[in-house]
């Protein structure tokens, strides 16, 4: 019987060697400590064995049961060990990778060829001035020297807003940015109406005119309107300033010219063409077949508009102009459609 014990031992010792993970740790203690085991057949053998024998063999038995248990949880132990070890292993965190970058959001092109123009205009020293996106008729064309009725209001077709207003002078959605001339001259010339300080400012702001939407022209656009008064001011100061602003926005070879043109509010007027970027002035349907594409109107301040603002038409005189910067960004990017500035399509807007 003890050699058996023996066996049982060394038995369950080499097989305990092959076990390598929990499950079959699990089925060799079923096999060499749990009940039907040969080792517990020993124990059940104890009492049948003569009396003289049985201390020894108990004993034995008792060695072997208690070694195999220990090896059980010497073995045990080691496999927690390296089944940690593999964990670690797979879930090894590699601080030298590169992280994920955030997708970060970018500015609207129309953003910025605003940003640009502030800062030409700005370096020729023009302040901002901020005026209102709803109007009234008086401000919006009356003061500008369009009389009610006439004809060159449609030049400008509105979207007047419904509600209670004076007779003849209905709320509108600015359609140009002129208005706010008035608005900027009639602050300023309120601090000193006797001797109204000089202005350079400009007055960007989004523009309202109930038209066709094409290629070129859209219901919703942006402008920068440009005021300058003073004592001393020429059509040459309005043609260097325009010319400058032309070579610092598009190039010092840029190609521009000045059309007579006619606005109630300037006198004499003009508008500025830049060649046509894409036909190269051949003629195309982009530039209407004329080779030119216009950016910008312009001119001397009307008399009245002038005295409208509080400065003295005697005294005084300025140059204004009003520019589109959707016109701008399709001459600076190449754009062929104006309409794809507001269709919200993240294709164009990442070209960005
Ligand atoms: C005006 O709106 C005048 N208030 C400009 C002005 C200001 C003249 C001061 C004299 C003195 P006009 O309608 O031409 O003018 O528009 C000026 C510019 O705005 C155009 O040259 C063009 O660049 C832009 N613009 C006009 N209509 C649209 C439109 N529907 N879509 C996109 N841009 C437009």
């Amino acid at each position: 019987m003890l050699e058996q014990l023996e066996k049982i031992e060394q038995d369950a010792l080499s097989a305990l060697e092959m076990m390598d993970d929990q499950e079959a740790l699990e089925s060799w203690r079923v096999a060499y400590l749990g009940r039907s085991s040969p080792l517990m057949a020993v124990f059940d053998q104890l009492g049948q064995l003569p009396k003289d024998e049985r201390p020894a063999i108990g004993r034995r038995a008792n060695q072997v049961k208690q070694s195999l248990e220990l090896k059980l949880d010497e073995k045990t132990e080691k496999l927690k060990q390296v089944e940690l070890r593999r964990a670690l292993e797979t879930e090894r965190l590699d601080i030298t990778l590169p992280g994920r970058a955030v997708s970060l959001g970018r500015l609207h092109p129309i953003t910025k060829t605003l940003r640009k123009v502030y800062q030409i205009f700005a370096e020729m020293g023009f302040q901002v001035y901020l005026s209102r996106d709803v109007e009234t008729d008086e401000y919006n064309f009356q003061l500008l020297n369009f009389p009610p009725h006439h004809p060159a209001r449609e030049m400008q077709d509105s979207f007047y807003i419904e509600g209670e207003f004076e007779e003849d002078n209905p709320l509108l959605l600015r359609t140009h940015t002129s208005p706010g001339q008035i608005r900027a001259m009639r602050e300023y010339s309120a601090a000193n109406p006797q001797d109204p300080p000089p202005v350079r400012i400009i007055l960007p702001g989004m523009c309202y005119r109930h038209e066709q939407v094409t290629a070129r022209a859209e219901s919703q656009f942006t402008q920068v309107e440009g005021l300058a008064v003073g004592k001393t001011i020429t059509f040459s100061d309005l043609k260097g300033t325009l010319s400058d602003f032309n070579k610092r926005m598009f190039g010092e070879n840029v190609r521009s010219r000045f059309r007579a043109s006619y606005f109630p509010f300037t006198e004499p007027s003009a508008e500025v063409d830049i060649e046509c970027f894409v036909c190269g002035g051949e003629g195309c349907p982009v530039c209407k077949r004329t080779g030119w594409l216009e950016i910008l109107g312009c001119g001397m301040v009307h008399p009245i508009v002038l005295q409208n603002g509080g400065y003295d038409p005697s005294i005084y005189t300025g140059f204004a102009f009003g520019l589109g910067p959707e016109r701008i960004t399709m001459l600076c990017y190449r754009i062929e459609d104006i309409r794809y500035f507001w269709a919200n399509d993240i294709r164009f807007l990442e070209q960005f």
